[in-house]
């Protein structure tokens, strides 16, 4: 992509409703603007992340043998008050009514909806287990909308629901999506803690909330101190095999948000307990048959006898993500992505773009990193060198190449990496096999 072409509206100056470095950035950035309070339209920088962050979320859920549906994002009322939701939620869920008067909401989550689909489907344990996903805009009118992505009152959620025939095989259900989550978020690079959780409006007596420690969170959390030196998982897993010791291993240290954290109680004694904030990016809920019995989803047991579904459901905030890792990845100049997320592998700078030989140079090497499927931005604008840097270190892709003209006369191109700021020349080719090879 050419710089010249793009459409990145880059901030010079700090936009003053940011209170939290990750909005700032992502508004400087050009990656969001904001629609209403609490509503975001995605810009194609923006967008790029969203979609890497989205696809490592379906790779690993698919992984683990769930299978992505898509629901609606408009739900009928009669569903809700069937499971006795639609007065319980409140004033979060937005509620809709359509030319005949009939009630409808805008979905703050899916359990109803899903299991109207699952009821009338599945009618035997033979065909169970089963775990749907899908990757959907939810809406929650929240009270205090704020720091932009992170607490949205329209954003991007990854959902999978489990029906299984009984407790054992939620239990396993559940282990798999926890292993999931380890694996999605080692893969941003990102250390997710998993902490007992308290269930909320979703149900059930077993939860764990996702936690990345950093000080802009909103939870409180406590977790033992060995959790800090704790390295994300990072092996395969073999989904058919016994996940319990996996899941034991993962949650034998202390981790608690404050819902449930009781200082009275807790195993660890206060000088190995760490008092910290964490951006929750994903929570798991077993509720077992609290959808399943007042909607009716039962099958066919072994035995012939009717068994209402066992359930969990477990939701990754894949829009709040984005704001997270720009948490955890930052400084000064501007955010520094990891690559399995970055929005272009490259930024390409010509520092001379009036200079004939450093256009061809600079051109050639764009069309050479393309055709090896390399993702360049190639900032081929007529701007200033140091507008130029500000740009490429704002914007925060992992490499930079920069094209002047006292490196061309020796023949070399100067190789940024944006993490450590260690700078290298290279021969032009040396520049081309090093990104096509990566
Ligand atoms: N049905 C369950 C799991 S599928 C559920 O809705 N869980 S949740 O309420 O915990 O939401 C799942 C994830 O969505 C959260 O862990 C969080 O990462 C994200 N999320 C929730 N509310 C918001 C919000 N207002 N803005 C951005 N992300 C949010």
């Amino acid at each position: 992509m050419r710089l010249s072409q793009y459409f990145l509206p880059l901030l010079r100056e700090n936009p003053s409703e940011a209170q939290i470095v990750s909005h700032r950035l992502m508004l400087r950035a050009g990656m969001i603007r904001q629609s209403s309070a609490g509503i975001y339209s995605w810009l194609p920088l923006g967008l790029r992340v969203l979609k890497r962050v989205e696809q490592i979320v379906r790779e690993e859920q698919d992984r683990s043998g769930a299978q992505e549906i898509l629901m609606p994002t408009i739900q009928p009322a009669e569903l809700w008050r069937e499971s006795g939701r639609y007065d319980d939620y409140g004033k979060e869920m937005l509620r809709i009514q359509d030319r005949h008067d009939r009630e409808m909401l805008y979905g703050p989550t899916n359990e109803e909806q899903v299991t109207d689909i699952v009821r009338g489907a599945i009618r035997s344990y033979r065909d169970l287990p089963k775990n749907l996903y899908h990757i959907q805009w939810k809406f929650r009118d929240e009270v205090r909308p704020r720091f932009g992505v992170m607490r949205g009152r329209e954003f991007l959620m990854k959902d999978a629901y489990s029906f299984d025939v009984d407790a054992a095989g939620a239990k396993h259900s559940y282990n798999k999506m926890f292993v999931a989550y380890l694996r999605t978020f080692a893969r941003m690079g990102l250390k997710a803690i998993p902490m007992r959780a308290d269930t909320g409006p979703i149900g059930g007596d077993l939860s764990h909330e996702f936690q990345i420690l950093a000080e802009t969170g909103e939870s409180a959390v406590f977790c033992d101190r060995r959790w800090l030196e704790t390295a994300a998982l990072a092996d395969d897993v073999d989904y058919d095999s016994d996940l319990e010791p996996l899941f034991r291993k993962w949650t034998a240290l202390y981790a608690a948000t404050d819902e449930i954290h009781d200082p009275q109680n807790c195993p660890v004694p206060p000088e190995d307990l760490v008092t910290a904030r964490g951006i929750e990016v994903g929570q798991t809920f077993y509720f077992g048959t609290k959808y399943s019995v007042p909607l009716g989803a039962v099958v066919a047991g072994p035995n012939g006898e009717e068994v209402p579904l066992e359930m969990g459901s477990y939701g990754i905030g894949v829009s709040r993500l984005v704001g997270a890792l720009i948490e955890a990845n930052h400084d000064d100049a501007g955010i520094i992505w990891p690559d399995s997320v970055a929005p272009f592998r490259l930024g390409l700078v010509n520092l001379r773009a009036a200079d004939a030989k450093c256009r061809e140079a600079a051109g050639d090497l764009y069309a050479k990193l393309r055709q090896a499927g390399v993702e360049v931005l190639y900032d081929d604008r007529d701007e200033s060198p140091g507008a130029k840097f500000a740009a490429m270190d704002l914007i925060g892709l992992p490499d930079q190449l920069i094209i002047g003209p006292r490196g061309l006369a020796a023949g070399t191109i100067e190789c940024k990496n944006r993490r450590s700021g260690a700078r290298q020349d290279l021969p032009l080719d040396a520049a081309v096999a090093r990104f096509v090879a990566a």
